[in-house]
């Protein structure tokens, strides 16, 4: 692994697991995904990994949705814009990739195999249902794999990738993962250095044991040596240990109610931002210095805010600023 000279915080502030009935204080609209970036990015965070919703909580692939939140988060802050490309298993591929190709992001997630994503147990936990469509969308996980084939991962590193220029949040939910990234490395579609998100605790994937983070990273260490920096995070109630652990090993952290929609047991988190200042303070009492923006690009070899594509094809915008 290549050690963090500065810890790089990685802020996921909506995603599309979780519903609206679980918590008042997820962000739904552009404007509430668009307040909690910024506010998280204040709060340290350097990297914003975004999904969008409509305004009713559902998870949302259309570009308009994400024309109403990518600007506003360039314009306001210095933080890096990482766009999913998992959107939400009840996706298809198009629809997952249609905001990231347009918007030619610095950073993209890419989810490194297809497996059962099942978080239809969330339903047993609701009783007051604030939309119809939630219940149905939880259930559908039991039935539904999250599909993710080699052929999808090379459309993804070559159209995105190559195409754009954009590197990769790698999300990796088992240790098999890390060796489909290496087939990719070795065919040379892909450059290091590679930046390793760890993902434990969904059902289908990797459990939130911390041997698990152990043993991800010694074969991570084998398969790509100090070409790969390391980030991890565990869904639900072990997300601020694993990130702890992650950073400890020399890694990053992800933080955000994407992931956890908690602060500690039994009380809701209130915002993004409440989480990235929790992780700050386990930081700040570690000795870790945390890595702002630029630090982030640099290590990560990102190549900035150029040329992000704001139509099909060439009509080509620099948002670069200063
Ligand atoms: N929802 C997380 C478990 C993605 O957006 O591509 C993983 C994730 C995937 O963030
Ligand atoms: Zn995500």
């Amino acid at each position: 692994m290549r050690r963090a000279e500065k810890v790089i915080i990685s802020t996921a502030v909506t995603g599309s697991i979780h519903v609206p009935s679980q918590s008042d204080y997820l962000p739904l609209t552009a404007e509430q995904v668009v307040r909690a970036a910024l506010d998280a990015t204040a709060a340290g965070s350097a990297i914003i990994h975004l999904h969008a919703r409509h305004p009713d909580g559902r998870p949302a692939f259309e570009p308009a949705v994400f024309d109403e939140i990518i600007p506003p988060i360039i314009a306001e802050s210095d933080a890096i814009v990482n766009i999913s490309t998992g959107g939400s298993p009840a996706m298809t591929m198009d629809e997952r990739l249609a905001a990231a190709l347009r918007f030619e992001p610095e950073l993209a997630s890419l989810n490194m195999g297809s497996m059962n994503f099942v978080y239809s147990g969330i339903a047993d936990k609701v009783s007051d249902w604030k939309h119809d469509w939630e219940r149905p969308y939880l259930l559908r996980s039991y039935s539904q794999p999250f599909v993710n084939t080699y052929e999808q991962i090379e459309r993804i590193l070559r159209d995105l990738g190559r195409g754009a220029g954009t590197r990769f949040e790698f999300e990796c939910y088992d240790i098999g993962h890390l060796h489909t990234l290496a087939y990719f490395a070795e065919r040379g579609l892909v450059e290091p250095p590679f930046f390793i998100q760890g993902v434990f605790g969904i059902l289908g994937g990797i459990g939130a044991d911390h041997e698990n983070l152990t043993h991800m990273i010694s074969i991570a260490d084998k398969l790509f040596g100090d070409d790969y920096a390391f980030s991890a995070f565990a869904a639900g109630r072990a997300q601020m240990p694993f990130a702890t652990h992650s950073a400890l090993s020399g890694g990053h952290v992800r933080v955000g109610l994407e992931d956890n929609l908690w602060i500690r047991r039994g009380e809701l988190a209130v915002s993004n931002a409440q989480q990235v200042e929790a992780i700050r303070a386990i930081l700040r009492g570690l000795g870790k210095e945390i890595a702002s923006p630029e630090d982030a690009r640099r290590m990560l070899h990102l190549k900035g805010r150029v040329a992000v594509s704001r139509e099909e094809g060439n009509d080509h915008v620099d948002v670069r600023q200063g």
